[in-house]
């Protein structure tokens, strides 16, 4: 066998003879390199494996606190064909948070650690949901640039390093587009309804869209993990690439919705091929994700709320896992009260 495949796969606890160590990195390395997927069963960095469950987690954490500010409007909904388009989209999120959760598990962190670090503050989610929506256009606005800018951050996640994690950016990805047009689409009617709507929709768009650009995360020389994130292509732009992107994309689509941005300094750029734009508020970022948001507290309390909840739907499906499992995890034949629930006979 190659030295490339005989060191590409650890044992099943991760271990590899010590001395053996710096060649399973070179070829590690060399795997990266080509563009090829690392996958769980491989040898990995410790390092490498610690940043991408610090990340996915997030990612996971994001998605599923992000089902929060929207189901606050389920309920008032203007007319059932918006209320059964976000409560599809609300119920995506949470699927999003499964793929991504799942994908943190192959890296050897059980989700019971993962959701406690959540409740405990010691894993973070994105700054953008802890902010409040106030009125109707907000799930416009949430859709249209929230949605919009996770779509730019994670397209290019698609072609991640880490195997799990990119083929669950494929289908998040085409979920999310879906979302960022229905937000779009809600922009719009509103824009195009009466002045009091059209002003409710420019009301959403200005308070949304700072929080937005910080999504993708402090400018290029505060970002602490970019350089070697990139380097290991997890991430494939840095921070400030993908905010200008977002940013150019979003211009044009303003001015589509009859909408104008809230920043004085947006204009096209000829030298640089780019929008310019004003200077972005880090001090309000920095306190966000430090936990002093005007939400922060609200999300995290309603989450562990739902999480105690939620403990007997947990304990149910751990006990009818049981019942088909074994103890031992072999497999054995559902029970007559139990076969049809399996789709047997
Ligand atoms: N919020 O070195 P940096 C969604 C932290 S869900 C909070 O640049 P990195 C949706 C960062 O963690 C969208 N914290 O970090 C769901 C680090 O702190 P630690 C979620 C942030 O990882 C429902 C420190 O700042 N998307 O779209 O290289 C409904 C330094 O940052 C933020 C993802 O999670 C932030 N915005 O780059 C609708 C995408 N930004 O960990 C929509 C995956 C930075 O050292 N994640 N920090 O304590 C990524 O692409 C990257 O993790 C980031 C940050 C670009 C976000």
């Amino acid at each position: 066998m190659a030295p490339a495949a005989a060191h590409r796969t650890a044992s099943v606890d991760g271990a590899v003879p010590e001395a053996d160590t710096a060649v399973y990195e070179a070829v590690f390395n060399a795997a990266v390199a080509a563009d090829e997927r690392i996958e769980p069963r491989d040898w990995m960095p410790d390092a490498y494996r610690s940043t991408l469950v610090r990340q996915i987690a997030q990612h996971a954490h994001s998605e599923i606190i992000g089902m929060q500010p929207e189901a606050n409007w389920i309920s008032r909904a203007p007319s059932l064909r918006r209320k059964a388009i976000l409560m599809a989209k609300v119920q995506d999120e949470a699927g999003h948070g499964l793929y991504l959760y799942s994908a943190v598990e192959t890296l050897g962190v059980s989700r019971e650690e993962l959701l406690d670090k959540l409740h405990t503050g010691r894993q973070k989610y994105s700054s953008i949901f802890n902010y409040p929506t106030l009125t109707w256009a907000d799930v416009g606005a949430i859709g249209w640039l929230v949605d919009g800018a996770a779509i730019t951050n994670q397209v290019p996640l698609c072609r991640c390093s880490y195997g799990p994690y990119a083929r669950a950016m494929v289908r998040v990805c085409k979920e999310e587009s879906f979302h960022q047009r229905q937000g779009y689409e809600l922009l719009l009617a509103l824009s195009q309804g009466t002045p009091e709507q059209h002003a409710m929709a420019q009301d959403a768009v200005d308070r949304w869209w700072w929080p937005s650009l910080m999504m993708f995360g402090p400018p290029d020389d505060e970002s602490a993990h970019s350089a070697q994130s990139m380097a290991w292509k997890i991430k494939r732009h840095s921070n400030d690439e993908l905010r200008q992107r977002f940013i150019d994309i979003c211009v044009p689509q303003a001015k589509s919705l009859n909408l104008t941005l809230p920043d004085p300094d947006l204009r096209w750029n000829e030298e640089r091929g780019h929008y310019d734009f004003g200077p972005i508020d880090w001090a309000e970022f920095r306190e966000v994700i430090k936990g002093n948001g005007p939400c922060n507290e609200q999300r995290i309390s309603q989450r562990r709320k739902a999480h105690d909840e939620g403990a007997w739907v947990r304990e149910a499906a751990a006990a009818y896992a049981a019942k088909h499992n074994g103890a031992t995890g072999a497999a054995v034949e559902p029970s007559a009260d139990t076969a049809d629930m399996n789709g047997k006979a």
